[in-house]
């Protein structure tokens, strides 16, 4: 049985599609969810869908995709501004992630600038809204079959 891609969602994006739609757009998590499954089933993978808005937890979970994904996706939202120990547990993931934002913090505020996610990530795909997750989905597919070849 094949390994599942991971889909990690950090703090806040439970909210989606319910404030700020000019910068995240009007869908909601669950219809960005129904995209991911559409894109990966199409390429023959499971997905493990999941947000959370505890660092801890989000932690547990990439530890987790450590052992059983073929490859990770992460929206780290908040956290990814700011949590050393997201850094350090995706530094020690073996697998493809693959960096994921609706909007594109380069565009944003200053504090947004700050990454500590990208530099342990194979790519990065910001400011493309929900499509930017089946994008990220196509290239977390291909990581992982090159990983195995
Ligand atoms: O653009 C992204 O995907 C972000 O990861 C979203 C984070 C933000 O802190 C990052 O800088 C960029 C915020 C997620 C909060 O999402 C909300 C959505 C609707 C209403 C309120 C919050």
């Amino acid at each position: 049985m094949p390994k599942p891609i991971y889909v990690l969602n950090g703090p806040n994006l439970n909210l989606l599609g319910t404030r700020e739609p000019h910068i995240y757009g009007s869908e909601t998590l669950g219809e960005v969810e129904t995209r991911v499954r559409g894109r990966a089933g199409a390429l023959g993978h499971e997905v493990v869908f999941r947000q959370t808005n505890h660092e801890g937890e989000l932690i547990d979970w990439v530890q987790q995709a450590r052992v059983s994904a073929a490859a990770l996706i992460i929206n780290p939202a908040g956290y990814g501004h700011t949590s050393v120990a997201l850094h350090d547990a995706l530094k020690a993931v073996e697998v493809p992630i693959v960096e994921v934002h609706l909007s594109n913090p380069a565009r944003r505020e200053d504090f947004r600038r700050r990454s500590f996610v990208s530099n342990v990530a194979q790519g990065v795909i910001a400011g493309l809204g929900a499509q930017g997750y089946e994008l990220a989905v196509e290239a977390a597919a291909r990581l992982a079959a090159e990983g195995e070849a």
